[in-house]
């Protein structure tokens, strides 16, 4: 990112309430937690109410042949209890949850933390009723519904392992995960809205079944959320309300190991099939809690909004888990931002007087697009702390978010981490560290972070690199599920002893780091990570086209956009209407995420003499940097280079 390297500016840290943590003792604390990390981590484990009180802490190497992860390991403890059960004496008529809905005329549903553990018990009862016991995946297709959460509870409570689903993806998407992880119920919606739009869940659950062979899925639960008369295939289907309408409201919650799994969610990877990440219970919420208290500076009785959708892991860390444990009151919005128009967000910042906002520099940007409507007739002064995540926050749309948004009043947290790390690894603390506009600062206490060159190198003081981690830290991803090799592989063999990120970074002379993004074949359009071979084949699956070759391109919304050159087997399709097929196409094998901005036809791609393609200069066309092409001499083929350029140039 093309960023001014200003000195750190002296933000507001806050306007109300106490904060938790000053500079100095950060400094000191950060030290610690490095140098001594049994003492530290044992310390903060303490924030969660453990069955059995881990007496060993971190049990942890990075070495490729002798890999080992493991936190808190003899320490047993239940996620939803210490979501719900334990804040019931003290918070029980406080609201746990806030529920806006899609549409502005219809009502709000609210749950205290006495309700959202009633219903979360009741569910847990019904899935036990169902057969659904200890390590078994459950897979949820949800829309933004209180039941998201409550069964991503009730899962947690009888020791099932969630995996969710985003409700964008399409059935074939939702079939790949469903048979990876062998789920043998899942839960879904009749519809979701979004926009004033149905998405129709319950019809691609239905779908997705029939694709999964081998058969795994013995049951499906369906929330009635939109009130649509959809057919129930009995026995297999089972009604929602039916199911809990007669179940207690007490459930006694299975005592979990802190390595026993909590859930496995899917991302992209530069190379094949979606990876099922496997986070386990203890590390993962010591860690999201501590992140959440800390970074958000939660105060009691504040109304936090994390805008995630919980089929992401933001959704998961910072809208559940995280925020839960602190017994905080959290926002939960059905719709998208801009619905019906650019002012929602604002609304309902203003509506529930939200305090602390968590948001995607996507978002920011859409709405800074058509500022005056996204700010009218609102106040925001509710507003104390803005967070974002999920890409790089370009310093125009940080700025416009400090000083328009925020009212120059909240200190803005640049949040940067992965569905790998679980939570926040580089972000700033508010009252501890000053802001620069478009730095995620400095890394979260216990993470090492380091930049090596692409020999491994290690690069001290100001540089820019490979970014990577040193050490383990406990909310880390454990395995890839069924595919532990993958694993290793993918995050431990490119620099042997550290966690590769796969992201790229500048550290300033402050030590801040900026993140520049990844540095593998994984594109990051609007916060949502695809991997460019899911994307090409996917396209390469159509009857017409013979070769795909994606690459993100810069998008002034998104973030970036999709740019795929396609060879078709016959030229004489290269028309219009193929053209908008084949973008049709990638959303309903992806879904509708996957929109294909710009696709080029090309008879040929740039490959190596050995064929492999050299995305590097694909990734330069699409981006109109012509001039700064590279070394062009291992190309079996030169004469591409210009005959692309000449049809980039055409199709403008
Ligand atoms: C939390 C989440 C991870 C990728 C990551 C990086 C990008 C996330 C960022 C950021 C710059 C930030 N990313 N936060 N880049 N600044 N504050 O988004 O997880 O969906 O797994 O995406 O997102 O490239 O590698 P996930």
């Amino acid at each position: 990112m093309n960023t001014p390297n200003t000195g750190a500016t002296q933000y507001p840290a806050k306007t109300s309430a106490e904060t938790y943590i000053d500079a100095d003792s950060h400094t000191k604390l950060y030290q610690q937690s490095l140098a001594s990390p049994d003492e530290f981590w044992a310390e903060q484990a303490k924030r969660v109410d453990w069955i059995r009180t881990p007496s060993i802490i971190k049990n942890c190497s990075f070495a490729k042949d002798n890999l080992s992860i493991r936190w808190f390991e003899d320490g047993q403890l239940n996620a939803s209890v210490n979501c719900l059960d334990r804040h019931l004496e003290t918070h029980g008529e406080q609201l746990a949850l806030i529920w806006e809905p899609d549409s502005e005329a219809d009502a709000v549903r609210k749950f205290t933390y006495r309700q959202l553990h009633n219903a979360v018990c009741k569910l847990a009862n019904g899935l036990k009723s169902l057969g659904v016991a200890k390590g078994d995946v459950v897979t949820l297709y949800m829309p933004m519904i209180p039941e998201a959460t409550i069964a991503m509870l009730a899962c947690a409570r009888i020791g099932a392992v969630h995996s969710v689903v985003f409700g964008g993806f399409s059935p074939e998407a939702l079939a790949g995960r469903i048979q990876d992880g062998q789920s043998k119920l899942v839960i879904t919606a009749d519809a979701g809205k979004r926009g004033g739009k149905r998405v129709n869940l319950k019809a691609n659950v239905d779908e997705a079944i029939t694709l999964c062979q081998p058969a795994c899925v013995e049951n499906v639960l369906v929330v009635n959320h939109c009130g649509e008369t959809i057919a129930l295939n009995a026995p297999r289907d089972i009604d929602y309300q039916t199911l809990v309408r007669n179940q207690s409201s007490e459930c006694p919650a299975e005592i979990m190991d802190a390595e026993d799994p909590l859930f496995i969610l899917y991302t992209s990877g530069s190379t094949g099939k979606p990876k099922g990440a496997v986070h386990t219970t203890g590390g993962y919420l010591v860690y999201t809690s501590l992140s959440h208290h800390w970074v958000f500076d939660y105060n009691p009785g504040e109304i936090y909004w994390c805008m995630a959708d919980i089929g992401w892991i933001t959704g998961h860390s910072y809208a559940v888990y995280g925020p839960l444990s602190n017994a905080a009151t959290t926002v939960m919005y059905e719709g998208v931002p801009n619905f019906p128009d650019a002012g929602r967000l604002a609304r309902i910042i203003d509506k529930h007087q939200v305090n602390i906002l968590y948001t995607a520099p996507t978002v920011i940007r859409a709405l800074m697009a058509c500022s005056d409507e996204a700010l009218a007739n609102t106040s925001r002064q509710s507003l104390r702390l803005l967070g974002t995540a999920g890409e790089p926050i370009n310093p125009e749309a940080w700025t416009w978010f400090y000083e328009k948004f925020g009212h120059s009043q909240c200190p803005i947290l640049d949040t940067w981490w992965q569905t790998e790390t679980g939570g926040m690894m580089i972000t700033p603390l508010p009252g501890a560290i000053d802001l620069k506009p478009g730095s995620a600062t400095l890394p979260f206490f216990g993470i090492n972070a380091v930049l090596v060159d692409n020999d491994g190198q290690l690069l001290t003081g100001a540089a820019e690199g490979n970014l990577l981690i040193s050490d383990s830290w406990p909310a880390q991803m454990r395995t890839i599920f069924g595919d532990h090799q993958r694993f290793i592989e993918t995050y431990f063999s490119t620099f042997e002893g550290y966690y590769f990120s796969s992201d790229g970074a500048r550290r300033d002379e402050d030590g801040y780091y900026w993140i520049t993004g990844r540095v593998d074949d994984v594109l990051n359009v609007s916060g949502h990570r695809m991997g460019t071979a899911e994307l090409e084949s996917a396209l390469a699956a159509h009857p017409l086209v013979a070769e795909a070759a994606v690459v993100g391109f810069p998008h002034s919304i998104k973030g970036e956009g999709i740019y795929a050159y396609i060879t078709l087997t016959d030229k004489q399709a290269e028309t219009e209407t193929l053209r908008t097929e084949l973008k049709q196409w990638l959303r309903k094998e992806i879904g509708p995420i996957a929109v294909a901005d710009i696709i080029q036809w090309t008879d040929d791609l740039p490959k190596t003499r050995s064929g492999k393609i050299m995305r590097r200069i694909l990734r330069k066309i699409a981006a109109d940097d012509f001039d700064n092409l590279g070394d062009l001499s291992t190309l079996a083929d030169p004469g591409v280079v210009a005959r692309l350029i000449e049809t980039h140039s055409n199709l403008k």
